[in-house]
């Protein structure tokens, strides 16, 4: 009997990991389709590259456990908003802003939390906009609110945060506080780049539309 519980659990747990999964491709597919129409826009592809991943059992259950939650099918849904993760890697930081607020005006999203580390970087300089959003899904018999975890970052700050992730993870050391200090101060050179390059962006936009602006003007009779 047990053993036919255990069964019945880890199918229900296989499930509920499913449905993250479909909650990942729907907004997948919102941020594809923003990417397409942005495009037309902006000249540019504001999405550079989109990456997901689902928690482990073993992270989600050291995480419950950390934080005190039962470990249990109801408590990853209450308790766990990052078992589904998003991560949306852009070109520039204005990006970042755009598909932040062209997934607020969504009617089928709701936004439950937002963190912006990028206009208040953490103290170790890490920089990124996390919104934890409700999705829903629909199921052969019901719809069913997913969570999930969107991180939106430049290619600056995904670089700064990439190395700093497996240079903390890998090693069982921790940071000395001159290391601190230089990733500190790498992340600062990485917001630096975000703002030369954003500056340069404004450049080439202004050219391109002042061009386009005399090329209207001189068709005129
Ligand atoms: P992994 O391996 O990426 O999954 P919450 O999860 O919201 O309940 P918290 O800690 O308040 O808890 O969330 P927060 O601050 O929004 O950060 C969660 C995630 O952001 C982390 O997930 C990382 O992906 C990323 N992150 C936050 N701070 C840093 C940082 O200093 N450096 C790097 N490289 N990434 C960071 P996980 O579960 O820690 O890791």
């Amino acid at each position: 009997e047990a053993m036919e519980w255990a069964q019945k659990k880890s199918r229900e747990l296989s499930r509920l990991m499913s449905y993250y999964r479909c909650a990942m491709m729907e907004i997948e597919t919102k941020l594809n389709v923003l990417n397409e129409e942005f495009s037309w826009e902006k000249d540019h592809n504001p999405i550079s590259s989109i990456r997901k991943r689902l928690k482990s059992l073993p992270s989600i259950r050291e995480k419950l456990d950390r934080r005190g939650f039962p470990v249990s099918i109801d408590s990853i849904e209450e308790n766990l908003n990052d078992v589904a993760g998003v991560r949306v890697i852009c070109s520039f930081p204005e990006d970042v802003y755009a598909i932040r607020d062209a997934l607020l005006t969504q009617d089928d999203l709701t936004l439950l939390e937002e963190k912006d580390y990028v206009k208040n970087p953490k103290p170790n300089g890490y920089r990124s906009l996390h919104l934890i959003m409700s999705i829903p899904i629909y199921l052969a018999h019901e719809k069913k609110m997913m969570k999930v975890e969107i991180q939106l970052r430049t290619i600056a700050m995904d670089f700064w945060a990439s190395l700093e992730h497996q240079l903390r993870y890998k090693k069982e050391v921790l940071f000395t506080k001159e290391m601190a200090h230089e990733l500190s101060e790498c992340a600062r050179i990485s917001a630096d780049l975000d703002l030369r390059m954003d500056n340069l962006r404004k450049g080439v936009e202004e050219q391109h539309s002042e061009r386009h602006l005399s090329a209207v003007e001189g068709g005129k009779p």
